[in-house]
């Protein structure tokens, strides 16, 4: 571990399941794990002022080029945790944070073509060197993630992103699975295609040791 507290990041394609996994868990890491521990939920793009406005661009709006798309999202990042990811660990506390540089490496990397390593060298820059201490890969077939986005109703139009098609999620996927087996250590992958209950009874698992390891990195040096 890298600094104070415990930064825990989710990935995966649109529809992976991200926002339902990291519901659940935090209601179990505050019911059985770590009652009283201060636990903090974000989502990049946003979390704040100018994030949510650089957001409602990236998703409603139509910035120009591979190059653009990237910046944007880090200059959201930057402020992100300059404002509250860093200051929020410092004081000890869990951050659980829906996608981080992983995302610029699969979607603007893998999927628009930019050099991977050289996104993940800027993202270190704008998070002050802070990765996540685990970054939970929900893997899912585009196939299947496009057919629960169509089945989330009536009302729910594509955004900008989720429009690019298979093609494009095919590539994404495969980046992140890349990135998991960079750093097997870092990854805990997960088979998002079960229901809702079995995925987060593996992500549970995969992240078994997330208390103690939070403890570890409150504890004073020389403990
Ligand atoms: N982006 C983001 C980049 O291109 N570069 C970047 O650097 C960053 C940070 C963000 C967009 O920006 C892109 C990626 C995204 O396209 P967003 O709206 O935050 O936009 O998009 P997502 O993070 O992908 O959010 P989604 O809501 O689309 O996906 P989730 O959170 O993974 O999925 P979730 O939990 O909302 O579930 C989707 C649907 O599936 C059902 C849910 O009920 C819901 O209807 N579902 C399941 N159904 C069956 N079995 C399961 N196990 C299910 N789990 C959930």
């Amino acid at each position: 571990m890298v600094g104070p507290g415990c930064l825990v990041a989710f990935e995966g394609i649109d529809g992976a399941g991200k926002t339902t996994q990291i519901e659940g868990l935090v209601e179990w890491l505050r019911a059985d794990v770590m009652p009283g521990r201060e636990i903090v939920v974000l989502r990049e793009p946003g979390g704040t002022a100018m994030g949510e406005a650089v957001r409602e661009l990236l998703l409603r709006g139509d910035p120009r080029g591979p190059r653009a798309e990237l910046l944007l999202y880090m200059a959201a990042r930057s402020e992100l945790y300059a404002q509250v990811v860093l200051p929020t660990l410092e004081r000890g506390a869990l951050v659980i944070i829906d996608r981080s540089s992983y995302s610029t490496a699969a979607y603007q990397g893998g999927g628009l073509g930019l050099d991977v390593e050289a996104i993940l060298a800027l993202g270190d820059e704008v998070t002050g060197g802070r990765r996540p201490d685990r970054v939970v890969l929900l893997r899912l077939d585009p196939e299947q993630a496009a057919r629960r986005l169509d089945g989330r109703g009536t009302g729910v139009d594509r955004d900008r992103i989720e429009a690019r098609g298979l093609d494009y999620f095919r590539r994404v996927a495969a980046t992140y699975d890349a990135c998991a087996a960079a750093e097997p250590d870092r990854f805990v992958v997960v088979d998002g295609s079960l229901d809702p209950e079995a995925v987060g009874a593996t992500v549970r698992a995969g992240l078994a040791d997330l208390g103690r390891r939070c403890d570890e990195s409150a504890a004073p040096a020389g403990e």
